[in-house]
C-alpha cells in the first residue's frame, strides 16, 4: 500500500515514517510513503501557494493549480487507482470502520489543508472523500492525516501481521479496551486484579470481556448496543452494573 501526503510541511511526516511499526515498515518497504509540497509545483518567481478569498474575510486560501499539479504527480508515478482524501473537519467522521475499509485501496493520497482552506473547486474536482477526525479545527491537515496512515497501516498485515493487525484490537468488535497490568505485581500498595494472576485462561477471558463491556457502558454507551450481546454478554454487564 501507498500513502502520497500533499503538504506545505514534509518535514512533520517523519514523526510517523521515522518511528514505531510504520517506521519500519516504510524502511522495510512494505508500506510505501511520500510527500509531495505544492510549492515545488508553483511557476511563479514568489513560488506562491495561498491567495486572498474571493468575497472577503480572514486569512488566506491555497491556490488550486500547485495542489492539482501535486496531487497528479503523485498519481501519475504509478498510475494505480488513488483515492484522494482531504482531511477538514465537514468531513466524515473517522472510525475504525473507515479505517479498515480504507485499509484495502492502494493508494491514499492525502490533502492537507493549510491556512483556511482549499478552493472548493479542487475539492470537488479531486477529492474522493472528506474525513474529520473530530469536531474541532487545527492549523493543518497534517495532524489528522498521519492519524489516518497509522490507523490504517495497522490493518495491512503485512505490517503488524495477522494476529497482532487492528482486526484484533479492541474496537474490531466496538468495545472498548480492557485494562492492563504488568510487573510490578503490588505498586504503591495497589495490587493487580486476583483473576489474571490464576492461570485460568477461561476466567481471565470472563473477566476481561467483562471489563470491556462494563467500561463501553460506562464510558461510551453510544457504542454498545445491549439488543445485539449474546447472553453470557448480558450476563457479564448485568453483573458488572451490580458492583458499579
Ligand atoms: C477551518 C475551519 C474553521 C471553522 C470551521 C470549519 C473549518 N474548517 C476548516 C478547514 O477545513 N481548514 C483547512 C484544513 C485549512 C486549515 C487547516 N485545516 C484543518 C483541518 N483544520 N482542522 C482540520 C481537521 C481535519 C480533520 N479532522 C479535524 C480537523
Amino acid at each position: 500500500m501507498r500513502f502520497s501526503a500533499i503538504s506545505l510541511f514534509p518535514e512533520m511526516f517523519e514523526a510517523v515514517t521515522n518511528y514505531g511499526v510504520i517506521g519500519r515498515a516504510v524502511k522495510e518497504g512494505r508500506i510505501l510513503f511520500d510527500c509531495i509540497n505544492p510549492r515545488e509545483f508553483t511557476v511563479d518567481r514568489h513560488r506562491t501557494v495561498d491567495d486572498r478569498p474571493y468575497g472577503g474575510g480572514p486569512g488566506m486560501l491555497m491556490k488550486i493549480e500547485p495542489l492539482k499539479r501535486a496531487i497528479e504527480s503523485a498519481i501519475d508515478k504509478d498510475n494505480i487507482k488513488a483515492k484522494v482524501i482531504y482531511l477538514s473537519p465537514q468531513g466524515e467522521k473517522f472510525t475504525h470502520t473507515l479505517a479498515k475499509k480504507l485499509s484495502h485501496e492502494k493508494h491514499l493520497v492525502l490533502l492537507c489543508g493549510r491556512y483556511e482552506g482549499v478552493d472548493q473547486r479542487l475539492i470537488d474536482e479531486v477529492v474522493d472523500i472528506e474525513i474529520s477526525v473530530g469536531d474541532f479545527v487545527l492549523s493543518g491537515g497534517e495532524l489528522p492525516s498521519m492519524l489516518v496512515i497509522d490507523a490504517v497501516t495497522r490493518f495491512l498485515p503485512e505490517v503488524l501481521g495477522h494476529s497482532e493487525s487492528a482486526e484484533a484490537d479492541s474496537f474490531e468488535d466496538g468495545l472498548l479496551d480492557h485494562p492492563h497490568y504488568t510487573r510490578p505485581e503490588v505498586y504503591e500498595g495497589k495490587g493487580v486484579p486476583k483473576v489474571l494472576l490464576s492461570g485460568d485462561h477461561k476466567a481471565i477471558e470472563q473477566w476481561r470481556l467483562q471489563q470491556r463491556l462494563g467500561r463501553t457502558w460506562q464510558k461510551r454507551p453510544d457504542l454498545l448496543d445491549e439488543d445485539k450481546l449474546s447472553e453470557n454478554e448480558r450476563q457479564l454487564l448485568e453483573s458488572f452494573k451490580q458492583d458499579h
